[in-house]
């Protein structure tokens, strides 16, 4: 399989979209072959499904195929599913997940190739060129935040700064001396940055930054208005896992509609969760991807446990691309509290909206007396915390009663003080689940 390479193709990217199901559908024949042919689980699944490579005559066929899941790759670990031999794997990048047992990945050289192409693209859609400097701190690693961020950055010839995640003070010195125009890291380590820029009475004009790349966890729209005032920025949403590629799966342009996804080298899908039906554009439900050009390992129908949504409607930008909503929440992080479902994004969403509070939460649930109780703890802001009682009292109920709008579910609302809620540098970990379900 030879892929071209570069980094803003309008042929590709603005191809219409019948063009583009053409070039999938041609793709989706060739990988589904290559997969039954090289792949001993992926031909064990087709066969105990009924289906032959054969009869996959384009992405119409795709519901025909069956899934794979995360724990398809634990149980394979470290190289079962490897399409190729391990000679020709150049990278193995991998990620923790929230159980424990790592995955990993095996990427040929085309494969980093076209990874790089595809955060390429994300870095030219949020602005980016050759003139730029682009502060990465994503971590470096197994993790493909940092690798990938810079691999792609590299490829429009920006200059990079490859600080890792960490080190605020570092990461704050370097930002101003060295003049990043773009920073590329969690959204919840942004926070990080512009706050404590604001408590050192750094004025965000010593910045530069004209734009971020931020993704890797669930953030809100109202996260891109705080951040974009903190850091004088546009703020920008990355998408990717570490199963299909990395950064660059789906990224925004700068109209901020959506992220387009590299649709020439994955294939989207939303599902309902339950059934595994496939559901229309505009539905919410459980995104599934395909990996159209990969070699290494690539994936059949993976099941991401992201919920979102797809949208078909031209962008403004010029791309045809489908675009993917925010993650509203993943069928696994999901909160059951009296039988209501819960998203963490739709708290912090909820909490940025009153206003006092700093965009640090956690969220407590517990079972008392075979009921479940949800406890929002949020930081103060450092002019709210020296408010008076009454004031605070009024700023609870607020809280409680936004909480109770959006998600459907009465909480109860602890006001902690500023910087007492932990800080991340990599992903937020926001939920303490202590019901023993
Ligand atoms: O988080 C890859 C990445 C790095 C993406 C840097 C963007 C920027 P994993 O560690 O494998 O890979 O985690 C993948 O993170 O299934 C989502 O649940 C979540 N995620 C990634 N990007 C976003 C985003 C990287 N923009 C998992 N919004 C995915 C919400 C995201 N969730």
């Amino acid at each position: 399989m030879t892929i071209s390479a570069s980094i803003y193709d309008p042929q590709t990217e603005c191809m219409s979209r019948e063009q583009l199901r053409a070039l999938q559908s041609e793709r989706l024949r060739r990988i589904v072959r290559y997969e039954y042919e090289n792949v001993p689980l992926y031909r064990q699944k087709m066969d105990a499904a009924g289906v032959r490579p054969e009869q996959i005559r384009g992405v119409e066929d795709i519901c025909r195929l069956p899934f794979t899941e995360k724990s398809d790759l634990r149980d394979s670990f470290p190289y079962g599913l490897l399409a190729v031999p391990k000679q020709q794997i150049v990278r193995i990048q991998g990620s923790s997940g929230t159980t424990g047992k790592p995955i990993v990945v095996g990427y040929t050289e085309s494969d980093v190739e076209i990874w790089t192409e595809m955060v390429a693209r994300a870095l030219t859609a949020a602005g980016g060129g050759a003139d730029d400097i682009v502060q990465i701190c994503y971590g470096y690693g197994l993790f493909t935040g940092g690798l990938g961020a810079h691999q792609g950055a590299a490829r429009i010839g920006a200059m990079v700064v490859p600080m890792s995640s960490g080190n605020t003070q570092r990461q704050l010195m370097m930002l101003q001396e060295l003049g990043a125009t773009m920073l590329c890291c969690t959204p919840s380590y942004a926070t990080l940055l512009g706050e404590s820029l604001r408590q050192m009475n750094v004025d965000r004009s010593r910045l530069r930054l004209k734009s971020g790349c931020f993704g890797a966890e669930p953030w809100s729209e109202e996260m891109r208005q705080k951040l974009e005032e903190l850091l004088g920025l546009e703020a920008l949403n990355i998408y990717g896992l570490t199963e299909i590629a990395g950064p660059g799966v789906a990224y925004e342009c700068l109209q901020k509609n959506g992220m387009h996804i590299n649709e020439d080298h994955v294939l989207a899908e939303i599902i309902d969760p339950a059934s595994g039906e496939p559901l229309p554009y505009g539905s919410s439900g459980e995104l599934i991807f395909t990996t159209l050009t990969k070699q290494g390992q690539p994936m059949l129908r993976y099941r991401t446990r992201d919920i979102c949504t797809l949208y078909d409607d031209p962008c403004p930008c010029g791309r045809n691309t489908l675009r993917m909503g925010r993650i509203s929440g993943r069928t696994d992080d999901m909160l059951v509290i009296r039988g209501v479902n819960v998203f963490p994004s739709q708290i912090e969403a909820a909490l940025i909206g009153v206003g006092g509070v700093a965009p640090h939460f956690v969220l407590v649930v517990e079972r008392v007396n075979s009921s479940d109780t949800l406890e929002v703890r949020v930081e103060l802001t450092e002019e709210m915390f020296s408010d008076t009682v009454s004031h605070l009292e009024g700023v609870k109920r607020a809280l409680a009663e936004q909480v109770k709008s959006v998600t459907g579910v009465q909480a109860k609302i602890t006001l902690a003080p500023p910087k007492s809620i932990p800080r991340f540098e990599g992903k937020a970990k926001r939920v303490i689940d202590n019901r023993k379900l």
